[in-house]
């Protein structure tokens, strides 16, 4: 079994070579606005998501669980059975307001027009389409899918409310019923017919809003973060709720991109020295990430209270098992104290390394910062990972 420390050095000097590297061919101050940059385009990187289909189809539905709201939640979007959305109506993801959900309106008169319809909605904003349909297949679905295509867009044609399908299939058909054969019975059909249309590849998900872990669900959500790029993917992945835990592991895996500049940016840009420590860094920045970290796993008190609302488990019983200081306690002590700890923990590079002055001092500082920020999303993740097996404790509602 490897030496612990020797493997906390090797990582250490991994990493500080990388660092060194970004100035193979670039001065401090250059490293440091292409940092500063990206962060600020990463805040303001936008997605714009419509979701359409034929009225009733569970459009509003959908956003809502794709937000991990209920209709009940603040914010959520109305739904029911006279709900109509005559205008299309923007839901931005409540912690990351730059990602929008668009619900448009229902396509369901019988002269509907798909070309007409696209402009009246502005298509030009959006991204890609999600085009959801229940029960039968009609033809205004393939003209709508046909025309995005046209216009030079993406879309996803989801199958809504197949929990209801299901249902009814198993009360008319109690002997022969097959849940994988009805699921790919609906496939085949929505298929046949996107195909005769001339779609030859659609993307097809057969899901519930109503269960939004089942079915085709999950594998939707990888679908649209794998066909995003870039900075859009990881906006789009940060804002998701924590649907599964493997929503929470690729957060921590995307969010190392995000810590590496962050890092950069408090060592390189406003540097103010730490009398405590040899570490010079904004610890500014390092507070907004660490409090925009609870946003990104759930664990700030908005996104608490919601859980809490749609499991049926009180507050508390889910801030119980958080081990991470609490959002409100975060502050210029703590920060400091962390990177005193994470200090103390690296192994004397000075002694190692054939560096000189000022690249070494921004070189500390960047090594602790950026390791004092990856424990910290380790100890996140960890508790996002333990409020949602504590959400989903039998004792409780169901989590959708
Ligand atoms: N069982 C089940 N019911 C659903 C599902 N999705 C939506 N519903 C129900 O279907 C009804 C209509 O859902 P909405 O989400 O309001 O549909 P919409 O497409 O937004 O409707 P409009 O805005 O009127 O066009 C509501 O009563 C929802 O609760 C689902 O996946 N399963
Ligand atoms: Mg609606």
């Amino acid at each position: 079994m490897p030496f612990p420390f020797l493997e906390l050095f090797n990582d250490s000097i991994k990493v500080f070579q990388e660092f060194l590297d970004l100035f193979k061919d670039k001065g401090q101050a250059e490293v440091a606005s292409i940092a500063q940059a990206e962060l600020e385009l990463f805040k303001s990187t936008i997605l714009n998501i419509a979701v359409t289909g034929e009225t009733g189809a569970g459009k509003s539905s959908f956003i809502n669980a794709l937000r991990g709201l209920t209709a009940e939640d603040d914010g959520a979007a109305p739904t029911g059975v006279t709900e109509t959305t005559a205008e299309p109506t923007v839901y931005p993801y409540p912690n990351h307001p730059n990602v929008r959900l668009w619900d448009l309106p229902g396509i369901s008169a019988p002269d509907f027009e798909p070309n007409t319809y696209l402009e009246q909605v502005n298509f030009e904003r959006y991204d890609f389409f999600v085009i959801i349909a229940s029960e039968r297949f009609k033809c205004n679905h393939t003209a709508l899918a046909q025309e995005i295509e046209r216009m030079g867009k993406r879309f996803y044609f989801v199958r809504s409310k197949v929990d209801e399908d299901l249902r009814n299939e198993e009360r008319d058909h109690p002997r022969t019923f097959s849940q994988e054969s009805v699921l790919q019975r609906l496939r085949m059909d929505c298929r046949k017919h996107l195909q005769k249309a001339g779609i030859s590849n659609p993307k097809i998900f057969l899901l519930s809003s109503c269960e939004f872990t089942k079915y085709d669900a999950p594998g939707l959500v990888k679908t649209l973060q794998d066909d995003l790029q870039g900075l859009q993917r990881l906006a789009f992945l940060l804002s998701l709720p924590n649907l599964s835990a493997e929503i929470i592991e690729e957060k921590k895996a995307a969010m190392q991109k995000l810590i590496w500049l962050i890092s950069l940016a408090s060592a390189l840009v406003n540097v103010i020295p730490i009398p405590q420590l040899s570490v010079a860094c904004d610890i500014r920045i390092l507070l907004g990430s660490m409090i925009a970290f609870y946003k990104y796993f759930g664990l700030d008190d908005g996104s608490l209270a919601n859980l809490a609302r749609q499991t049926g488990k009180p507050i508390a019983e889910l801030k119980a098992v958080i081990i991470s200081p609490r959002e409100e306690e975060i502050n210029r002590d703590v920060v400091i104290k962390r990177l005193l700890k994470e200090e103390k923990g690296l192994p004397k590079l000075t002694a190692n390394l054939p560096v000189l002055g000022p690249m070494l001092t921004a070189g500390i500082s960047f090594l602790t910062t950026y390791f004092m920020l990856l424990s910290f999303l380790d100890e996140v993740a960890e508790d996002a990972k333990r409020v949602r097996k504590t959400a989903l404790k039998e004792d409780g509602k169901k989590l959708k």
